[in-house]
């Protein structure tokens, strides 16, 4: 009895005390691409970003995703740490605040913009190829449009 109680407490302190590089993950907010808003629709996209200038991705890098009309719909700092991986999440509008548009459509097309501390500017949708890696659920049609609970994975190349 005496031993399950203590493994019970083992268990609840790994559950609840986060390994290091998980904390700093989550604590790394971005701070360009900011005022995304969160509703009920979304989808995640997981991936690398990979810059032909290498000291690029060393001096920082976040994601901007915006919709067609230019709506910050998802944000993410990517992980330098883990070779540039990045998790997004990506909003679509809530439909119950019909003056609001905190995101896209279903079937709207995502715009993934790049900005890089290192050379203070964004690097425009335009000038990133997205590719399509093995970590989503099933292959994106690219360019990747937004599907409410989508599941994809997508590398950016530029
Ligand atoms: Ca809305």
């Amino acid at each position: 009895m005496k031993k399950s109680i203590f493994l019970s407490i083992v268990l609840l302190l790994i559950t609840i005390c986060p390994r290091p590089e998980t904390a700093a993950a989550e604590t790394a907010k971005p701070v360009f691409f900011t005022g995304v808003k969160p509703t009920p629709q979304s989808m995640t996209v997981y991936g690398l970003v990979i810059p032909n200038d290498v000291g690029m991705l060393n001096q920082g890098l976040e994601i901007g995703v915006f919709d067609s009309q230019g709506t910050l719909c998802g944000a993410s700092v990517v992980n330098v740490k883990n070779g540039g991986s990045f998790i997004l999440q990506i909003y679509g509008d809530d439909l119950s605040t019909p003056a609001l548009d905190e995101g896209a459509q279903p079937g709207e097309r995502l715009y993934f913009n790049i900005y890089s501390k290192g050379a203070g500017k964004t690097i425009a949708a335009s000038e990133i190829s997205q590719v399509v890696n093995s970590y989503g659920n099933k292959a994106p049609r690219l360019p990747l449009r937004f599907e409410d609970r989508g599941h994809y994975g997508m590398d950016l190349i530029f």
